[in-house]
C-alpha cells in the first residue's frame, strides 16, 4: 500500500506478467500521482501467493475495526483507558474519560491520545481517514 504515484502498480506489472495494470503520470507540480488504478485487484503470483494492487491510501478505511481493536493498538494507553467509565468511547467530547484525566495529570503523552482519536473518528467519517484526497 502506498500513495498516488509511489510505483504500486509498476511492481505489480514486473511481479505478474500479465497484470496490464494501467500505469499513471505523477503530476509535476504536485508531486503526486493521480488515482489511475479504479479498484482494488487480487492478482495470483506466478510463484504462489496473492498481490493486491490498489487504487492508493484513501481505499483502506478502519470502519470494520471496532473501537475496543483500535484502542488495543495504543498499550501504552492501556492503563489509563481501564479508568474509563464503561461504554466510554474515548472521543474528545466523551464525558470522564480517563484519557483527558491522564493527559491533564501529565502522565499521557497527548499527541498519543491525539492519534488514538484521530483513528476513532476516521472511523465514522469515511473520507476523513487520511492519506489520499
Ligand atoms: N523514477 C521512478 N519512477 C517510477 C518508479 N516506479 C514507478 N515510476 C513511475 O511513477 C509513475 C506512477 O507509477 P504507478 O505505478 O502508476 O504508481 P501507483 O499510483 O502507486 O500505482 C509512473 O509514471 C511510473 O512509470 C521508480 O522506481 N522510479
Ligand atoms: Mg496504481
Ligand atoms: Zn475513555
Amino acid at each position: 500500500m502506498g500513495s498516488s504515484g509511489v510505483g504500486k502498480s509498476t511492481l505489480v506489472n514486473l511481479l505478474v506478467p500479465d497484470a496490464e495494470r494501467a500505469v499513471g503520470d505523477v503530476n509535476p507540480v504536485t508531486g503526486r500521482g493521480r488515482h489511475t488504478s479504479a479498484s482494488a485487484v487480487a492478482l495470483a503470483l506466478p510463484e504462489g501467493g496473492w498481490i493486491i494492487d490498489t487504487p492508493g491510501v484513501r481505499s483502506f478505511g478502519l470502519a470494520h475495526i471496532n473501537p475496543d481493536e483500535v484502542v488495543a493498538g495504543f498499550p501504552d494507553l492501556d492503563e489509563a483507558v481501564a479508568e474509563c467509565p464503561p461504554g466510554c468511547t474515548h472521543a474528545a467530547d466523551a464525558p470522564g474519560c480517563a484519557l483527558d484525566i491522564w493527559v491533564a495529570e501529565g502522565r499521557l503523552d497527548p499527541t498519543r491520545v491525539a492519534s488514538l482519536r484521530r483513528l476513532l473518528t476516521s472511523r465514522e467519517g469515511g473520507d476523513e481517514s487520511g492519506g489520499g484526497r
